[in-house]
């Protein structure tokens, strides 16, 4: 397979004016007729340019032009592409082509779920429903007619249904045109046996939008949260953005098998059915929050994505990037800011982190990809969003809406770039950018060294801070980024110190924001009443590895009283890797382990601190996690963290006991469950103290764990429950998990949790276990969620048991690749991201997943997603 890159950019040499599709659909096969009106692109030179259509997996049945059959010497034909030479400056083509959707298990293209039809088309599906030119940078109006059986009473597509009707032999068809134009990646259709849930949202300038959300039958009682989200995030796209929504009706549809979470198609998502379904039994707390976030970004996309597209797959980040930074804030408003911002740097640090210092390190614009599908990563998606949220940071709220309102009246209707939304938010905020460019093209996560040096006599602070960027594939050197540095200095009383920089005439409070540009830069701060403890990098403000010189006390200081709520959670979590990394190097030398009492004692004082809102409360309390502490050492050592980490936390549960229970026992819901954020902080801290006292392996408290598990009228506290019993090889954990098979073995998406739960258990025999579910009735590995619940939780969320020293787990990971690349290589590539990170582990872990990676690599015809991954991960 061949690379692509972005300097080979080049325009389409035709556009597509309008495109009208017809789909005759059959399980076995479904017949597409389009009509394209193409002409030559204005913007190009004369000149002899043929046209290049894509198309994949499609058997074509006949071609017209302008009317005329073409015969196969008119053109031709190879697996991915139809090229016509010497066509008219516009014209008129048409194409019949046959698909098989009962075949297609790659899930991308036109495909069935449950025996629905439904679609995936980006980033390069369409081309696997008809021949097109299936690139983001050609949009046009498409009008889509679909005729089936009756079973698939419901027939939808992209836009307003303009006509519908009965036709002969059972059959019946309907007819949808979309008003704007699109390429082709936004397309959609669904045909199938649904129900709708239906609703209305009064847009602010008056409008009424029917709302829609299409389940199976049996669903149907679980999709009041996603309406409620979907209203929602329309009131709030209106009022922080004044964006109002375009057409008169938003349709929804979950399915049970797709790829990724859900799709923007304009005015028919499609969704994963776990972002649409919740019922307080079957539903976490953190699914209702994945609801409403990925509701709010299937949404948000019709502005940053749909009106405003990429103008090529490098530009992925343009919409995706601002769109995870839009629903973050959403969620932020929706929920509790501090929690959420806490939550988006966990999930950054554990994945996009690791990414950036592996073999797949890749900037937030990619240079070249082979398979783009590979590309729907942590870097273009959470880094895409800090990046713009450092743009926020610099400019302010104000500026930035006004740069977010011109990118979007500019280039409205338009496929554009990276630097077109640069170019606008430096205009609205009167700011130079040019550095700043430099968070696209370059991969790797910066390092923020920073020494502070407090001047007794002169009352003053000096800080020196020197950035760093590791090498990454390709890019041996870095220039440096320009980088946010927010920092406060706080006082001995826990209060924010006037901050007031060397030749300023006035002091501020509270945070403030450095802009950082060179590779070393000094920041002298003066008449300091005292010497201050250093809050930096307040709020997360850039995405970098910071260190600097506080020590253990500092760290248990600014845990206890700094003002930034995230740098509080923070200084917790730094102060216990400190303490957990010191053991594990213990650890290795065969010492035995202690708990530095000032951990305790820090947790004593969060849990006795009624005041402090229980959903940061067990934040704080929560260790970092198995995957963030490998991050840290420069050889992981798999076993030693494991071990580590499991001892700190009996240590803590033996030391906290009382004071555990007694949370526990007060954070008790009495009403019926909610999801609001109150309700959803206290069981977060009252199933982190059962989860700790678990750890104690007592009776008593084993029985206090199971009359959750029985009692709870809500899955969060029944899950938390059962996880609490899994997780050790006890009578009363085999049972719980026997009874919750029972209670729920025809609901797919609980199923996936009972699957996580065993795959991810802490028991040395989980591999078997793991084995032995991929012939159970409950697993499908057809199914990427149920692929992504027991196999990917395995691999890639089970550090200690994947890593055995054996090698098995690497073994079973490299079959199930292999497995798993026929039938769905998207999901198939993903799990071979499992070896990426091999050379960070001894010798002995590392021969043994090259081993791995070279027996994928060696197999015949493996797909171009999981050639990628494993040349990259070898070279
Ligand atoms: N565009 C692919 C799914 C998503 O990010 O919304
Ligand atoms: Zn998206």
């Amino acid at each position: 397979p061949q690379a692509i890159y972005l300097r080979d950019y080049s325009p389409p040499a035709y556009l597509v004016e309008t495109v009208d599709l017809h789909f005759d659909l059959g399980d076995d096969l479904t017949l597409v007729r389009s009509r394209l009106a193409l002409r030559r692109n204005p913007d190009l030179c004369r000149g002899e340019n043929a046209l290049v259509l894509q198309g994949r997996c499609l058997e074509l049945r006949s071609l017209r032009l302008d009317g005329r059959t073409l015969a196969a010497e008119d053109y031709r034909l190879d697996d991915e592409t139809l090229t016509l030479a010497g066509v008219p400056e516009a014209f008129v083509l048409e194409v019949e082509t046959a698909i098989r959707p009962r075949e297609n298990t790659s899930l991308e293209g036109l495909y069935q779920s449950s025996g629905n039809f439904c679609t995936q088309c980006e980033p390069q599906g369409f081309r696997k429903i008809t021949y097109y030119p299936d690139r983001s940078d050609v949009m046009a109006r498409f009008t889509t007619t679909l005729v089936a059986d009756r079973r698939f009473p419901v027939l939808l597509a992209n836009g307003n249904l303009v006509e519908k009707g009965d036709l002969e032999g059972g059959r019946h068809f309907a007819r949808w045109e979309d008003p704007f134009k699109k390429p082709s990646y936004l397309f959609a259709l669904v045909a199938g046996d649904l129900v709708k849930i239906e609703d209305r949202f009064r847009t602010r300038s008056g409008r009424e939008v029917t709302l829609q959300i299409y389940v199976e039958a049996r669903n149907a009682d679980r999709c009041a949260h996603a309406m409620a989200s979907l209203q929602k995030a329309m009131a709030w796209d209106e009022e922080i953005y004044g964006l109002e929504y375009d057409l008169d009706i938003y349709m929804i549809v979950a399915v049970d098998d797709f790829n990724f979470g859900a799709m923007e198609n304009k005015g028919l998502n499609i969704f994963n059915s776990k972002y649409v379904l919740a019922r307080p039994d079957t539903a976490t707390d953190a699914d209702y929050q994945g609801i409403e976030g990925v509701i709010g970004h299937e949404y948000f996309h019709n502005w940053t994505g749909n009106r405003v597209t990429c103008r090529d797959w490098f530009q992925l980040s343009l919409k995706e990037g601002l769109t995870v930074f839009r629903d973050q804030e959403f969620s932020a408003d929706m929920t509790s800011r501090p929690v959420k911002r806490i939550e988006e740097v966990r999930l950054l640090r554990n994945t996009q982190f690791p990414e950036d210092a592996g073999p797949m390190a890749h900037p937030v614009r990619p240079a070249s990809y082979v398979e783009i599908n590979n590309f729907y990563t942590a870097t273009v998606y959470n880094k895409g969003a800090e990046v713009i949220r450092m743009y926020h940071t610099l400019l302010g709220d104000a500026a930035f809406c006004r740069g977010l309102a011109l990118y979007l009246r500019r280039h409205d209707g338009q496929a554009v770039t990276t630097d077109d939304f640069l170019a606008a938010m430096a205009e609205a905020g009167q700011i130079d950018l040019e550095q700043f460019r430099l968070w696209y093209s370059q991969a790797g996560t910066p390092e923020l060294a920073v020494k502070c040096v407090y001047d007794e006599e002169r009352r003053t602070l000096t800080l020196t801070v020197r950035q760093s960027c590791p090498p990454t594939p390709g890019e041996a050197e870095k220039a440096p980024f320009h980088i946010p540095l927010a920092l406060g200095l706080v006082g001995r009383n826990g209060c924010d110190l006037p901050l007031q920089l060397e030749g300023e005439t006035e002091a501020t409070t509270g945070t403030r924001v450095l802009s950082l540009h060179n590779e070393e830069e000094t920041f002298c701060f003066i008449n300091l009443p005292e010497a201050p403890v250093p809050s930096l990098l307040r709020n997360f403000s850039a995405p970098v590895r910071l260190k600097t010189d506080l020590d253990d006390n500092d760290l248990a200081f600014l845990m206890a009283c700094d003002n930034d709520p995230f740098n509080r959670w923070e200084a917790g979590q730094q102060l216990s890797t400190r303490l957990l990394l010191r053991q594990v190097e213990a650890f290795g030398r065969g010492e035995t382990l202690v708990l530095d009492p000032l951990l305790p004692g820090a947790f004593r004082a969060l849990l006795g601190d009624s005041d402090a809102d229980p959903a940061l409360i067990a934040l704080a309390l929560t260790l970092p996690s198995e995957t963030f502490l490998a991050e840290q050492m420069p050889v992981i050592d798999p076993s030693a963290i494991h071990e580590v980490r499991e001892f700190f936390r009996r240590q803590l549960a033996t030391d906290l006991r009382q004071l555990l229970l007694a949370v526990y026992t007060d954070q008790q819901e009495d009403g019926p469950y909610t999801p609001d954020p109150a309700a959803v902080g206290r069981r977060a801290l009252k199933n982190l103290a059962l989860s700790y006292l678990m750890t104690l392996d007592d009776p008593a408290l084993r029985s206090l764990c199971l009359r959750q598990f029985k009692r709870a009228d809500n899955m969060t506290d029944v899950i938390a429950a059962l996880g609490a019993l899994a997780g050790s090889a006890t009578e009363e954990g085999t049972a719980a998990l026997e009874d919750f098979y029972l209670r729920w073995q025809n609901d797919p998406l609980v199923l996936d949790k009972w699957l996580s739960l065993q795959a991810t258990s802490r028991r040395t025999d989980t591999l078997a276990e793991v084995r032995r579910l991929l012939g159970h009735p409950a697993y499908n590995g057809k199914n990427p969620n149920k692929v992504r619940a027991l196999v990917g939780a395995f691999c890639q969320g089970n550090p200690a048991r994947f890593h055995d020293p054996s090698g098995a787990g690497y073994a079973f990971c490299a079959d199930q690749v292999l497995a798993l690349d026929p039938v769905n290589p998207q999901v198939a590539a993903r799990l071979a991201g499992a070896f990426s990170n091999w050379r960070r582990f001894d010798p002995k872990r590392q021969a043994l997943m090259k081993e791995e990676l070279e027996r994928i690599a060696a197999v015949a015809g493996i797909s171009r997603d999981v050639y990628e991954i494993v040349m990259k991960s070898l070279a």
